[in-house]
Order: C-alpha cells, then sequence, then structure tokens
C-alpha cells in the first residue's frame, strides 16, 4: 500500500495559483505569480513538498508564452512536468452563442483552430492529455436546435482528434460535462453520457473527464465513476468540493466521504497508478487533477491540503480488506460489507502518510515544511507591481 501512495500522481492546475474569485468579486493576494513560469515555479513547491504532484495542468490564452517549449524546460528544470493542456473558448464576446457549436461557421473554425493549436502545444511541451470543456449551450427553448448543436460539436471534436491522431499521438483527449452553467437551459455535454457518446465515437483514446463539481445535487458519482472505468472510458477527474454548485473548494473540503466512495471504486479497479505506465493507452490510466480556485486561504498550502486530502482519500480506500468484503457481499452479509467499508473509512490514515513521506525522504507534515521554507515571504517580496495573470484576473 505505501509503494502505491508514494506512485500515485495528482495534477495541480495553473490556475489555482492565481488570483480568482466569484462573479461578485476576484480577490487579489499577495505574492500571485505574474505568468505561466511563476505559476509553475509555485506548482514545484506543492511537489517539493508532497512528493506526488509532478505535473501541472496549463490553460490557454491563460498561459499563453511565447516559446512552449522553453516553458516545457523551465518545468523540467523545476522538477515538474507540464500536464493537461486545457483550451478556453469561453472568454470572448464571439463566443456568446458558443464556441463549438455556434450557429456561425466562422466562430466554430475561430474555436477548432484554438482546439488545434492547444494539440500542438501539447506536442511541444510532453504533454499527455487535451483536456475539453465548452461553456457551449442555450438559455431559452427554441434559442437553438439541440441536435444541431450535437452535430457540430461531433464535428469540432472528430476534427481535433484527427490532429490529435497526426500529431501528438500520445495524447488522449479527456471530454468534460457540466449539467449548468453558464448555460442555463441547455449544455452541450450537461452529462457523462454526452461525454462518452461523444468518445465512442471518435476513438480509443478519446475518454470522459468527471469533474466533481459539475453533478445535480445528489448525484452518486462513484456510480458513474464504476460505470466509465468499466469501459476503459474514464480519463481523469478535476477534483474540487461543492456544497451547492461548481463551488470549485478544496477536494475532500465538503464531503471527505463522497471522495472516499469514489476512490474505492478505483482501488477495486487497480487503477490507483496505471497498470502499464507509460502506455497512455492503457485502460486504466486515470488522470487525478484537482480543478480549484482558492478564493479566500492562500494558495500553495491550499493545494497542498487538497493533494493531501485525496492522498487520505486513497489511503483509506486502500484499506478496505477487499477479500473479506468480497466473501461478506458473497454471503449477502450487508451489515458486514458497509461495515467493513466504514471501518476503513474511519481509520485514521494520516500516520501511514507521514511514513510514507518519510521513506519518499520528504518532511511528514507538508504544510509544516512548506512554512517554513520562507518561499511565501519571497515571493511576497519579489511578485510586486505585477499583473495576476489566471483565472477570473
Ligand atoms: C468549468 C471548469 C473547466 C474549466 C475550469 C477552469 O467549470 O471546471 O474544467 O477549464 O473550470
Ligand atoms: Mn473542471
Ligand atoms: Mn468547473
Amino acid at each position: 500500500m505505501r509503494k502505491l501512495l508514494a506512485r500515485q500522481h495528482i495534477e495541480t492546475p495553473s490556475w489555482a495559483y492565481a488570483n480568482s474569485g466569484t462573479r461578485f468579486k476576484v480577490f487579489n493576494q499577495q505574492g500571485i505569480p505574474r505568468d505561466a513560469y511563476e505559476k509553475i515555479a509555485d506548482a514545484a513547491q506543492v511537489h517539493r513538498y508532497t512528493g506526488v504532484a509532478p505535473t501541472v495542468a496549463i490553460h490557454i490564452p491563460w498561459d499563453t508564452v511565447d516559446d512552449y517549449a522553453d516553458l516545457a524546460r523551465f518545468a523540467r528544470d523545476e522538477g515538474v512536468a507540464i500536464g493537461a493542456v486545457n483550451p478556453n473558448t469561453f472568454q470572448e464576446d464571439d463566443y456568446r452563442l458558443g464556441s463549438v457549436c455556434n450557429p456561425d461557421p466562422k466562430i466554430r473554425r475561430k474555436a477548432i483552430d484554438h482546439l488545434i493549436e492547444c494539440v500542438h502545444i501539447g506536442a511541444e511541451t510532453g504533454s499527455k492529455q487535451l483536456s475539453l470543456w465548452f461553456a457551449d449551450g442555450t438559455n431559452y427553448p427554441g434559442q437553438d436546435s439541440i441536435r444541431d448543436r450535437q452535430d457540430r460539436m461531433a464535428d469540432a471534436l472528430a476534427q481535433t482528434y484527427q490532429v490529435m491522431t497526426d500529431v501528438a499521438p500520445e495524447m488522449t483527449m479527456l471530454v468534460e460535462y457540466k449539467f449548468f452553467e453558464p448555460a442555463f437551459y441547455t449544455m452541450d455535454l450537461p452529462d457523462w453520457g454526452t461525454s462518452l457518446l461523444h468518445c465512442l465515437h471518435l476513438g480509443e483514446r478519446a475518454k470522459v473527464l468527471v469533474d466533481t463539481g459539475h453533478h445535480a445535487p445528489g448525484t452518486n458519482i462513484e456510480m458513474i465513476v464504476a460505470l466509465l472505468l468499466r469501459e476503459g472510458r474514464l480519463g481523469g477527474f478535476h477534483f474540487n468540493s461543492r456544497f451547492y454548485a461548481d463551488d470549485d473548494l478544496i477536494v475532500g473540503a465538503a464531503d471527505p466521504f463522497a471522495l472516499f466512495r469514489i476512490m474505492l471504486e478505483i482501488v477495486q479497479a487497480g487503477a490507483v497508478v496505471p497498470s502499464a505506465e507509460g502506455d497512455p493507452a492503457a485502460d486504466n490510466s486515470v488522470a487525478f487533477m484537482l480543478d480549484q480556485g482558492h478564493n479566500l486561504e492562500p494558495k500553495i498550502p491550499g493545494e497542498i491540503r487538497s493533494v493531501m486530502n485525496v492522498q487520505e482519500a486513497t489511503a483509506k480506500a486502500l484499506s478496505v480488506d477487499l477479500d473479506a468484503l468480497g466473501t461478506a457481499r458473497q454471503a449477502g452479509d450487508v451489515l458486514g460489507a458497509n461495515g467493513i467499508v466504514m471501518d476503513a473509512y474511519n481509520t485514521d490514515v494520516r500516520p501511514l502518510l507521514e511514513q510514507v513521506r518519510t521513506d519518499m525522504g520528504l518532511a511528514p507534515d507538508p504544510l509544516a515544511a512548506y512554512a517554513a521554507s520562507g518561499y511565501q515571504q519571497k515571493i511576497i517580496e519579489e511578485r510586486v507591481g505585477g499583473t495576476a495573470a489566471g483565472w477570473g484576473a
């Protein structure tokens, strides 16, 4: 179990290090990165103290640079690598009626070209994932044809998938869904079924991305996870917590039990780490990514806490006695089976994770080690006068 925990890989998002807020106010913190390089430097801190966050997702154009190969080199020097490349087709006036599903073919072309540009960025940076999320949808019945919009989505994904196959064959396309927001009547990719249908048409390297904040309240997310794993189509997660909508709070903060139940499905599928590491097409290769904003709390400690929360849920899930569980299930012992799962959930795995870190040559308490490092004071002093780049800025 300790070996698996040491090898688990949890990606942090560049935008978690940038200023963020709500639609009412973006709060500015001190020491915030001014460009993609500084965001990667901050992500490298999270990896330095947790040992399990070796990649950082980028969002384009938030993380636009002149030379992506140089950005990848910088990341390597910092001890991390570029993770998923996320195109952004939701922050321009042109996209008011949608991007790839827009009724205007010129705007669709522009959006698809941006997706293709991001495939090239992926190839230049050595990224393994193109991570797609679309804000496309409609607000009013009759506004546009639901079916035509699906056709446009299918066409955009197919064009992009073709380029990915040609120029970045080691990349996987992740197709994220969200049930509402920013559109309120229809979203063009509202749920895992719609994403999966598109992926099945595209090919093996198109998989579904489950953002834990993108479901109606009460949705059984582990059921979705189990079904996608069974099909070999769970591409990855965007982990975060929600109380009401797409709150993007620290993963495991609102409902650590739900996170544990999700990780139990991962453990039962043997997908904590890819079985064929290095083979992106391996069916159980699941990308564990965070997708969060830290509006009130400091960013780097917020990400460290998030990584630790995923580790704790994973360690608890790995503590389930699967043999005993199988026997209880077979015997129809409902209370016994539930008891085995609850015993694992109620185990304090923090000492075990401290041991894992010590074995990895790390400090047992990453938050304390980061606080003692002086990095936070250093960035507060050095990064003055810059405009914060990124999410909500
Ligand atoms: C949309 C979303 C998507 C974006 C990110 C910033 O709500 O989850 O993944 O890329 O937030
Ligand atoms: Mn997301
Ligand atoms: Mn979201």
